[in-house]
């Protein structure tokens, strides 16, 4: 059997030390795992946005699709409503899923379209060289806040658990084991996943010390709990200096949209019937 190689020739051009190494090197790791477990590497799909992360289908092996800023969730919904039986995961900046394409994410998760999402959230724009971001902290000094930025920060996990999604994580760019976990979950679940990954931009927000003193491993959580889910995700808003939660937040089955969507049509028979009794219906009641 030929080796799988994930890897391909093209040039790495991140920063050294930058936090899409880990989710590059994790993401292959799951995928390698779900090969080996008989999911065919032509069954997967990887979709991305614009910037730094999106880099990251260039670096993997698979059949992708590199879309534009803000447009990776519908790229990725659309994929997965076409095929159903494609594993299709999406990666987004946080200036891409947060800014940009919002509503793109709010939609897929109150569709319970089963795609993952996998938000490197650096909380700037990395290419376009540290503008704020819907999720950089109240102050936070870029190129586009020199005096720092005037507004508080989304918290994204919370807004996605009252969009509806049906899996949340959290992942930290410092710690492999926790992020091939939580990757792997949020892959396997049948439903809209988000896993929101704290991946520091060394170059223009450098908060690897900060987060190696708050970031800590879930325990004990009950992620289909709602009000404990609740409570958990807002422990940190994304402003203060609180512990910070890592591991799998919220987890619920619900019925996908594509299910909902392939329920068999009408026969059609019965089709014609129901026209003509709503456009005819002197001749059905005759
Ligand atoms: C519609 C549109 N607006 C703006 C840009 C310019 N642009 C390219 S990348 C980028 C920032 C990307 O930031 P983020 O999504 O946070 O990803 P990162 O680079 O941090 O990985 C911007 C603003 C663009 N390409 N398209
Ligand atoms: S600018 Fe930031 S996000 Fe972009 S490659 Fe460099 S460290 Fe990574």
């Amino acid at each position: 059997m030929a080796q799988l190689e994930l890897a391909t020739k093209a040039k790495n051009t991140w920063c050294p030390g930058c936090g899409n190494f880990a989710i590059l090197t994790s993401i292959k790791a799951v995928l390698k795992a779900l090969v080996d477990e008989g999911t065919p590497l032509e069954k997967v799909v990887l979709v991305s946005g614009i910037g730094c992360h999106a880099k990251i289908v260039d670096y993997v092996n698979v059949n992708s699709f590199y879309s534009i800023h803000g447009r990776v969730v519908p790229v990725a919904e659309a994929i997965k409503i076409a095929n159903p039986d494609l594993t299709v995961i999406g990666f987004a900046g946080d200036g891409d899923a947060y800014g940009e394409g919002l509503e793109h994410l709010v939609f897929a998760a109150k569709r319970n379209v089963d795609i993952t999402m996998v938000i490197h959230n650096n909380r700037v724009y990395g290419l376009t060289t540290g503008q704020y971001t819907p999720t950089s902290p109240q102050g936070f000094k870029g190129r586009s806040t020199p005096r720092g930025a005037l507004e508080v920060p989304l918290n994204p996990l919370e807004l996605m658990l009252a969009s509806g999604a049906t899996f949340l994580a959290r992942g930290y760019s410092h710690g492999l084991d926790l992020l091939k976990r939580v990757f792997r979950e949020a892959i396997s679940h049948k439903g809209f996943a988000l896993v929101d990954v704290l991946q520091v931009c060394v170059t223009f927000f450098n908060m690897y010390e900060n987060y190696n003193q708050r970031v800590y491993e879930l325990k004990e959580h009950d992620p289909t709990d709602y009000g404990q889910v609740s409570a958990k995700i807002r422990e940190w808003d994304y402003n203060s200096d609180a512990p910070i939660a890592a591991g799998v937040l919220y987890r619920k089955l619900a019925p996908t949209f594509e299910e909902k969507f392939r329920k068999p049509a009408m026969d059609p028979a019965d089709r014609n019937k129901k026209l003509d009794e709503l456009l005819r219906p002197e001749r059905t009641t005759a």
